[in-house]
Order: C-alpha cells, then sequence, then structure tokens
C-alpha cells in the first residue's frame, strides 16, 4: 500500500514536471537573432547581440506574464548560412520573431523566408535603401545609407570642398553612398572627380588611395562597413593624403566608435554624418553607454549597439500592444508609426516604408578632456527618412 501510494506520488510529480515544461515552452516569446558572431563582421554582431541583451535587462523580459527570449545564431557573414538559420528558426525552434542582419546581402537573403513564415524581421544593423522592400514583414531600426549620407554631401558642398573622390566598399550600400554623395554634391555646386569602389573581401586601399590622390580632390568621402574603419584609416594615414591637402570627409561607419580611439591622432578633425555618437549629449544616451560599457567590459557602444537596442524596444512595445499575441502581420502593423526617444535621439517607425526616421548629425573627431577619442556633434537634422523611398 505504501508502496503503491509512493510510486503513484512520483508518476504524479513526474507529470506536472512534464507539463509545467509544457506550459512553460509554450508561454515563452522567441527572438531569433541572427548575426555575424565570427568572421571579419563578428564586431556587429557583438555590438547588436549586446545592445538587444542590455535592453531586456533594463526593460524586463516578460511581456502579459510570458518571457521573451532570445536565440542567437552566428550566420559568420555568409548569406547561404544567414537563410538556413532563418530556415531551421523558423521550423525547428518556432520562433515568433527573426531579428539582427548584420550586412545587407544577409537581410536579402532572410526576407523571402519571413515573407513565407508571416514572421516579423527586425534589421537591426543591415542598411541598403532597398532591404525594406524586399518583404512587407521587415521594420528596419538600424539607418539607410543615403539617410545618412545627404548630410556630408550637402555640408562639404557649403564648407570650401570643390571637387571630391569617392572611396566605397564595393556592395550595395557602398554603391547607395557612392551614388547619394554623388547627386547631392554635384546639386550642391561640388564636382565628383573620381568614383572609386573597394572590393569588400580582405581589402587592400592602397591602389585606389593612390587613383583617389592622383585627382587632386579637395576632400575624399568615404564610406567603409562598421569594424573596416581602422583598416581604412591606417592605409589612408600611410599613403600621405592629408599631407597632399586632401580632406577626409565620411559616414559615421567609418569613424566607428568600436574602434576609434585605437585610429590615433590620424582621426582628429574627420567630419562626418551619422545618426549615432556615443558622445550624443542626452541623458537618455548617458545612461545608455555608462550601462553598456559597464555589462561589457567596457566596451564602447557604436551604432549598431543603438540598432540591437531599439529593435529589441520596437519588439517589446509591439507585443505589449498586441496584448502578447505573436501573430506576425499584427506585431508589424503594431510597429508602424511607432516613435520613441532612443539613445540616437528621437525616432519613429515610417508606417509606409516601415524604415526609421530618425536625425542626422553633423560630427568631428576630437579628443576629450578624458583623452579619448570622440565623434562630437556640431549640427543635426531632425527627422530625416530614407530620401530614396522619400523621393518614389
Ligand atoms: C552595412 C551597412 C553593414 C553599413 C555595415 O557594417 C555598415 C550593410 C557591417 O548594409 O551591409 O556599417
Amino acid at each position: 500500500m505504501k508502496r503503491r501510494t509512493w510510486h503513484a506520488a512520483v508518476v504524479a510529480v513526474g507529470l506536472s514536471v512534464f507539463l509545467g515544461s509544457g506550459a512553460m515552452a509554450e508561454e515563452t516569446i522567441k527572438v531569433g537573432l541572427i548575426l555575424p558572431m565570427t568572421g571579419p563582421s563578428a564586431s556587429t554582431g557583438r555590438q547588436v547581440e549586446a545592445g538587444a541583451r542590455l535592453y531586456l535587462d533594463q526593460h524586463g523580459d516578460t511581456v502579459g506574464g510570458r518571457k521573451i527570449e532570445l536565440v542567437v545564431r552566428d550566420d559568420t557573414g555568409t548569406a547561404d548560412v544567414t537563410k538556413r538559420v532563418a530556415q531551421e528558426l523558423v521550423v525547428r525552434d518556432k520562433v515568433d520573431v527573426l531579428a539582427g542582419f548584420g550586412l545587407t546581402p544577409l537581410a536579402l537573403a532572410a526576407a523571402p523566408i519571413a515573407t513565407q513564415a508571416k514572421k516579423p524581421m527586425v534589421v537591426m544593423a543591415a542598411a541598403t535603401s532597398i532591404i525594406t522592400e524586399s518583404s512587407p514583414f521587415i521594420v528596419r531600426t538600424s539607418f539607410t545609407l543615403p539617410q545618412v549620407t545627404t548630410g556630408i554631401a550637402q555640408w562639404a558642398a557649403e564648407n570650401g570642398i570643390k571637387k571630391a573622390a569617392s572611396l566605397v566598399t564595393d556592395y550595395a550600400p557602398g554603391i547607395d553612398a557612392a551614388k547619394t554623395f554623388k547627386e547631392v554634391f554635384t546639386k550642391n555646386g561640388g564636382e565628383v572627380v573620381a568614383e572609386l569602389a573597394v572590393p569588400l573581401k580582405n581589402p587592400d586601399f592602397a591602389p585606389f588611395l593612390q587613383r583617389a590622390a592622383d585627382a587632386r580632390p579637395d576632400a575624399l568621402f568615404v564610406f567603409v562597413p562598421s569594424g573596416f574603419g581602422s583598416v581604412f584609416m591606417n592605409q589612408f594615414k600611410e599613403r600621405g593624403l592629408a599631407q597632399a591637402g586632401i580632406r577626409l570627409i565620411a559616414t559615421g561607419d567609418v569613424t566607428d566608435d568600436d574602434l576609434l580611439n585605437g585610429m590615433g591622432d590620424a582621426a582628429i578633425g574627420v567630419v562626418s554624418s551619422h545618426h549615432y555618437s556615443a558622445a550624443h549629449p542626452s541623458p537618455e544616451n548617458q545612461a545608455f553607454v555608462q550601462a553598456f560599457e559597464a555589462a561589457n567590459g567596457g566596451m564602447r557602444p557604436n551604432f549598431m549597439a543603438v540598432g540591437g537596442y531599439d529593435g529589441m524596444h520596437a519588439i517589446k512595445v509591439a507585443l505589449e500592444k498586441t496584448g502578447g499575441a505573436t501573430d506576425g502581420k499584427a506585431l508589424v502593423e503594431a510597429m508602424k508609426g511607432m516613435a520613441w526617444e532612443s539613445p540616437r535621439g528621437p525616432v519613429a517607425i515610417d508606417p509606409e516604408t516601415r524604415d526609421i526616421v530618425q536625425t542626422v548629425y553633423l560630427r568631428r573627431v576630437e579628443r576629450g578632456a578624458d583623452g579619448k577619442l570622440w565623434n562630437v556633434e556640431f549640427a543635426s537634422m531632425p527627422a530625416v527618412k530614407d530620401p530614396v523611398k522619400a523621393a518614389k
């Protein structure tokens, strides 16, 4: 008799553990975070993941009693892998949201899967204009290259630069940047005297810098993706372009906060335009930078970290709006028109394009009183939309 009671109790406990874990799994809201965690763009994966995790640490990881779980997968920066991982996350892990996407080819590879599976796809890093048009389920919390290039092109034309050369990484966002720079700089009276595109893989900037110097411009406009700024800056320094009187102007991807301190004095005076600087003087940003550095061994957040942080904000607030319902269409609808104060400044999701609308800043690299290099903002353009889609 005693024995039977004991046996029944064990079965009962076993059953409740089983049912309990089943109910828990059902209640968890899963966000599949696909990022380059290894390979040449690993810094982007590290920054985006840290930004997303910090958001949940600070704002809580539950919605309506359900826990938000991040399922992080490394796509190594390879589009085939991104596609396979996105499929696995949808089919096997049953994620409710796809997020991350470090580079344009990776985002484009995953877009058809988001469309088919009807899952929201939050692009936190990749920045070619066309990305949001590749699926109605995409919402972007990073930026677009045309959005941030317009400012520096205008500034250059208005600040005594008459002839410029452009040097970009030879893939979609670089082509967006070069095209926008030429359009805006030319419209404002400037002349582009050389257009150079450097391969994405193992870039050797030296021969391109030589051609830029030979064209004798007043300035060189540059875009390289996050993580490549130091390699570029070293070669720019070695080739002596600054001594030849050629100013360096750029998008903020070049004077990346993640790498800026390692660039040394060669970076001082570089003017760039971008949507985020770790030096942005708002209380929200000061708190963000401090918390991010504390949680990540002193690593300074860059614009990728803010893309991850704001992407998690969009996901969590959308879930709150739907009352925890994870229907893909409902979540995307909930993100449209959403507006909030980001560490970068005020932002909103354009309900028409699902792209982020944000302030773009002009910044100059300076050495601060703390001895460190910072992108110091000196002018701002509020509520900038992606100009390519705004013109359509
Ligand atoms: C992209 C654009 C990637 C800007 C970046 O860093 C960047 C892209 C990895 O769309 O591939 O800074």
